[in-house]
């Protein structure tokens, strides 16, 4: 590129100023990790960081054993499932690191998850061709709704543990699911069934005022 004139400084800034920007997206990529393709604009609007862990649900956090647990996969799929812990476990193991951004405006970066990725549950499973949406149900009478794009997201994770250590109980272990991209009150703790469909059907929040998807970066909180 021509860097003499007027046109060759204007080139030559803009470069600059780009170089500049890559930089910063690639030290955001490197912050957040697996979760880090948004670079810049990492907390969503409207939230803050905190560093502890906030334990939000609805009062109950149901004891589930692991020799009792037992995930069922049903709906619309080629090969519904009951997963008891071993089959759970002998489905591909995944480690994914994430920030949470609840709608009661803390965010917590960094929760290193491990267990099986959404999408490898669904590979299992064979979405019919009808399947557009996920309803999530909890073992203490919980539901959420996400589509099945969202969920099939490849930082999606069905966890049974975080920062090397079995899920507590308290934030939905055994098992819990983890979505990244949406307000948290998507991530069901405790997740006992999952529900492909072609209608989407909202869940507990979802039908008591809150946004039907619940994107963070959108501020989709009630509506
Ligand atoms: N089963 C179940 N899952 C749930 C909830 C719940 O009440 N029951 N609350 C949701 C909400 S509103 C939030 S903010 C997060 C809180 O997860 P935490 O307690 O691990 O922080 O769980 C979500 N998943
Ligand atoms: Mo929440």
């Amino acid at each position: 590129m021509a860097k003499d004139g007027e046109r060759g400084l204007i080139g030559a800034i803009r470069d600059k100023l780009i170089a500049r920007k890559q930089d910063w997206a690639r030290e955001g990529r490197l912050l957040t990790g697996t979760a880090g393709a948004r670079g810049l604009d990492r907390l969503p609007p409207g939230q803050r960081v905190v560093r502890d862990w906030p334990v939000l649900d609805l009062g109950v956090q149901p004891a589930i054993p692991r020799e009792r647990f037992r995930l069922i996969v049903d709906g619309a799929v080629e090969a519904p499932a009951v997963l008891d812990w071993d089959g759970l476990m002998a489905l591909p193991q995944s480690e994914s690191l994430s920030d949470i951004h609840c709608v009661t405006a803390w965010s917590r970066y960094d929760n290193r998850w491990s267990g099986v990725r959404a999408a490898d549950l669904l590979a299992a499973v064979k979405p019919r061709p009808e399947a557009r949406f996920v309803l999530l149900q909890s073992s203490d009478g919980y539901t959420t709704n996400v589509p099945l794009a969202a969920f099939a997201d490849d930082d999606v994770m069905l966890a049974h543990s975080w920062d090397g250590a079995a899920l507590d109980r308290r934030h939905g272990g055994p098992l819990r699911v983890v979505i990244p991209k949406l307000y948290f009150w998507k991530s069901a703790k405790w997740v006992r069934r999952i529900t492909l469909a072609a209608e989407d059907r909202p869940g507990f929040w979802e039908t008591r005022g809150y946004h039907n998807r619940g994107d963070p970066w959108m501020e989709e909180r009630y509506g």
